[in-house]
This record gives C-alpha cells, sequence and structure tokens, in this order.
C-alpha cells in the first residue's frame, strides 16, 4: 500500500516566550480562559482539499506540526517511511516547511511543495523538494498524481487558469484524527476577490476571477464536519466570501436549518442589502471579519478605490449590520505610508466612538507576492526577510513615516490598550452571547 504524508509546519510562535505578543499574554493573567477562546485552532484546508484526490487506496496521514508535542516531533513525522510527503507553505511555516522537506528528501521520499509562499518565490522554494506546485492546486495536483503514477512527476506544475470550484470534491476531514482539539473547523465557498488591495498576495498568485462552488458541495462539507465534530463551529476560508449576493443568499438559506455557528471575511459592501443580513443573522453568522484597513482618507485612496469610496459610510454601515444583531470585526492595518505617529490614537478613537464589537491590529507586511513587496524590494526598505516573522505583528520594513521601533511599540501599545481589562470584560460577556 503507497502511504503519503500531510504536513502543515509548525508557525505558531504565539504564548511562547520570544514571541513579541508574550508580553501582552503574561498581562492577561486572569484572562487566559478568555484568551485561549479567543486563539483559533484550525486544521490547514488545502492539504485535506487536495488528500480528496489521493486514491482511496493509499495510506494518508495528516499532521498539523502545531498540534504535537515538540519533543514528539521526530518520532511523529519521521517515524514512518512515506512515498510522497506533501508539504504547505505560507509565509510564516515556509522555513520550517523547507526543514521538513530536506529530512524527508534525505530518507528517499518522494517531497511535494506548495502554498501562497512557494506560489510566490519559486526559486527559493525549489532545492527543497522534487515537485513544486504553484498557484491554486486541485488541478495542477491531479495532472501530478497521474504523471507520478506513471512515473514521470515534473519539476514545476503552475496553474495557469482558475480553478473550476464545483468540481472539487468534499475536503478529507476524516483525516483528522481529534477533531475536538479545534476549535473552528474550515470549509470555503468561493475563491477571488474583487478588490485589489496592494498588501496582499492573492491577485497576483491566485486567478482574479470571483467564483464559487455549489451550495451543495458546501453543504456536504458542513455535515461532514457536524459528523466528526461535537462542537462544530465553521470558519469560512473565503478571502473574501459574501460578494455573489444571489449565491450567498441560496447558500444562507440551506444553512439555516444547519443550525451551526459559523463566521467569515467579507467586506463592509454588505451593509447595503438587508436581505442579506437578515439571513446572515438567521443562518447563526457569528462574527463578520471585515477588512477596514484604516480609517485615513489619503491612506485608503492609495490602497483601493472602493474602499476609499466606502471608509466616507464606516460608521453608518458598521451601525447598520450590527443593528441586525450582527458582530463585526473591524480589521486594520498599521504602518502604510502615509501614517505617521497620530495613526494610533486616529483608529483608537474610531474603534471606541464607532462601537464596533471587535478589532485586530496588524502591522503592514510586505508578503511576497504582493506589489507592495515589489515596490519596497526597490526601495530597499525590507528590514528583514526572516519568514517566521512575516506574523503582521513584527516589523520587516522600513516605515515612511516614523521609524520601525516607533511603529513596533505603537502596535504593542494599541493591542495592549484593547486587551485591557475593562474590554475584556465587556467581551467576555459578548463571547458567551456568541457561543449560545
Ligand atoms: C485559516 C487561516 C488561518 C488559520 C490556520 C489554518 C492552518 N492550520 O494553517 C489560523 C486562524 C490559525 C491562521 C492564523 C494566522 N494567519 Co492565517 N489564514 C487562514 C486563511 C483565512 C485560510 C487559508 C485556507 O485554508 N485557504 C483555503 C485553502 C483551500 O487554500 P490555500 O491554503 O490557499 O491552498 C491552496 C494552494 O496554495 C495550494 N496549496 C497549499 N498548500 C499546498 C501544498 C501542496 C503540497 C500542494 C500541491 C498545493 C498546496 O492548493 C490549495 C488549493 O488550491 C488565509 C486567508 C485565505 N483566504 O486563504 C489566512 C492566511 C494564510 N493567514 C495569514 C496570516 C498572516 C496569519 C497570521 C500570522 C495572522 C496573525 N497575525 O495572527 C496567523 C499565524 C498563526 C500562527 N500559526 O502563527 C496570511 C498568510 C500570508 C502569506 N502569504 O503567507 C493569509 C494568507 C491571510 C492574508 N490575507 O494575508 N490563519
Amino acid at each position: 500500500m503507497k502511504k503519503a504524508v500531510l504536513v502543515n509546519p509548525r508557525g505558531s510562535e504565539r504564548n511562547q516566550q520570544d514571541d513579541i505578543m508574550y508580553e501582552i499574554y503574561e498581562e492577561l493573567e486572569g484572562h487566559l480562559a478568555l484568551m485561549m477562546d479567543d486563539v483559533e485552532f484550525i486544521p490547514s484546508l488545502a492539504l485535506l482539499t487536495l488528500a480528496a484526490y489521493i486514491p482511496d487506496s493509499w495510506e494518508k496521514v495528516f499532521i498539523e506540526e502545531d498540534y504535537i508535542p515538540v519533543n514528539k516531533t521526530d518520532k511523529i513525522l519521521f517515524g514512518k517511511k512515506y512515498d510522497i510527503a506533501l508539504i504547505s507553505t505560507v509565509n510564516y511555516t515556509a522555513l520550517r516547511g523547507y526543514e521538513i522537506a530536506d529530512r524527508y528528501r534525505s530518507m528517499g521520499t518522494y517531497t511535494v511543495i506548495g502554498g501562497l509562499h512557494a506560489s510566490a518565490l519559486p526559486e527559493e522554494a525549489l532545492p527543497h523538494c522534487d515537485t513544486l506546485v504553484i498557484g491554486e492546486g486541485e488541478e495542477v495536483f491531479q495532472e501530478f498524481l497521474r504523471d507520478f503514477k506513471n512515473g514521470c512527476p515534473k519539476r514545476i506544475y503552475k496553474a495557469e487558469k482558475p480553478v473550476d470550484l464545483t468540481l472539487i470534491p468534499p475536503a478529507k476531514y476524516d483525516l483528522i484524527k481529534n477533531p475536538e482539539r479545534y476549535n473552528k473547523m474550515p470549509v470555503f465557498a468561493t475563491r477571488g476577490c474583487p478588490h485589489s488591495c496592494d498588501f496582499c498576495c492573492f491577485p497576483n498568485i491566485y486567478a482574479r476571477s470571483y467564483r464559487h462552488k455549489t451550495v451543495e458541495q458546501v453543504i456536504t462539507d458542513i455535515k461532514k464536519i457536524a459528523s466528526i465534530h461535537p462542537r462544530p463551529y465553521i470558519h469560512f476560508c473565503d478571502e473574501n466570501l459574501l460578494c455573489d449576493r444571489e449565491f450567498s443568499k441560496e447558500l444562507l438559506k440551506a444553512m439555516i436549518p444547519l443550525g451551526i455557528p459559523w463566521e467569515c471575511f467579507c467586506d463592509i459592501g454588505i451593509a447595503g442589502d438587508e436581505e442579506l443580513l437578515a439571513l446572515l443573522k438567521k443562518s447563526r453568522c457569528k462574527d463578520l471579519l471585515i477588512g477596514l484597513e484604516t480609517v485615513n482618507p489619503k491612506v485608503m485612496k492609495d490602497i483601493d478605490q472602493w474602499k476609499y469610496e466606502k471608509l466616507k459610510r464606516y460608521r453608518e454601515d458598521i451601525r447598520k449590520i450590527q443593528s441586525f444583531r450582527l458582530p463585526v470585526t473591524g480589521l486594520f492595518i498599521i504602518g502604510f505610508d502615509g501614517d505617521d505617529e497620530t495613526v494610533f490614537d486616529n483608529v483608537v478613537d474610531f474603534i471606541s466612538s464607532a462601537g464596533l464589537y471587535d478589532m485586530d491590529f496588524a502591522v503592514l507586511t510586505p508578503i511576497p507576492g504582493s506589489n507592495l513587496h515589489k515596490r519596497l524590494k526597490a526601495e530597499g526598505r525590507i528590514i528583514s526577510e526572516d519568514w517566521s516573522k512575516y506574523t503582521w505583528t513584527h516589523v520587516n520594513f522600513q516605515p515612511m513615516r516614523m521609524n520601525a521601533e516607533t511603529l513596533q511599540m505603537g502596535l504593542l501599545r494599541i493591542f495592549k490598550r484593547f486587551a485591557g481589562r475593562e474590554m475584556l470584560q465587556r467581551r467576555e460577556t459578548d463571547e458567551q452571547a456568541k457561543r449560545g
């Protein structure tokens, strides 16, 4: 029997002492239960999706390195001989992914690397694998499997056209050993996003067209999850879920009878559609993660024209969405070229006055594959290419209007402010309501 191992390399540095956020976690003592609730544990949907193409006759072992004790890593990853190793990479897991890949290759295992990071930097990833898959994986991975079976796999497979999502089989959730250790379970329904924000890598790595699976495919995945997880909570992994309103409404209607709580990333445009908002509520949507990015119009103008137009209505739109008792989590990025030291107070004032249910901050990060990365690289402003620090909390570039230290400290300051005791208590109550 052929054997495949599917590995999502360790990426988490949260709660470890070298984590830049560690200081904050320490200050949250007494609220650790809430913090743990806030930390997301989600298995890799990329590998579970690709696993569905591997013949049933193969043994398939799915490993999330983040969830295995460090002292057992070697035995669990390398204690057995596999025919193929599939390794997924994003920026903050890539370096560890290469180490794992090198080790499998030294053991004679045929090693395939894919994912956003390797797709953006193929010349970096190629020396670590036998085959590199660039871009959306579903179709080219099938081509690889055919070639592998015939003994002629290529060095590189590149997705040249948008994957037809309606042909994707259900993800192999049954490969997950202890599903209850994950507090959120991943599903995706669409691919693509109508916006092309300068800092985002997707428009340059995946096909741009906005596509969706069928409602039946998505419901099948959710039902599969419900059959293996004692307390299912769905995290939609889509870049921007609710763009196709007609499809979204059909999907939400089909989700209502399932009664399973869920969350997704979407854009502020949903505020204009009351029918959609009502269906979101009815289908038990518990969190809408919305990239608000910045509250400075001059800065927004350079990010995305559509978002620039929307910024004028942010307060109104947030109020509208939340009036349906739908919580909005506003996602903000700090460190754009137009940001000076006033950015911290401005964003804090906005959040307090707009009545946002929740928020998250990220420091601008030059992700490989994004236009931002190209520009900052050309301007000589990238100060670190230690990919393990590309977690959107470390400053990896030279900001335009403040120094890197000021940006880093300012980010920590606002994190602390919103993780403060009073805020946490308020959220503790909200969180209970959300899970209920
Ligand atoms: C779910 C998710 C998570 C989960 C983790 C899931 C997991 N177990 O890996 C959680 C919530 C924990 C998480 C955390 C973080 N995340 Co995250 N996350 C996502 C999210 C929303 C979905 C990923 C997904 O499942 N996609 C769907 C699957 C089917 O597609 P895919 O992964 O793109 O893979 C396709 C191809 O790349 C390819 N492929 C992938 N792997 C492989 C392997 C092989 C062998 C082959 C052949 C092909 C292949 O085939 C797949 C199908 O086409 C993405 C955003 C997004 N829309 O993708 C961000 C994203 C991956 N996260 C990101 C970031 C920055 C983070 C955080 C650092 C954020 C933060 N500051 O907290 C943390 C880091 C946590 C840590 N460990 O340190 C960035 C990474 C940027 C980059 N280019 O690398 C992304 C892209 C978000 C963004 N907009 O920039 N995240």
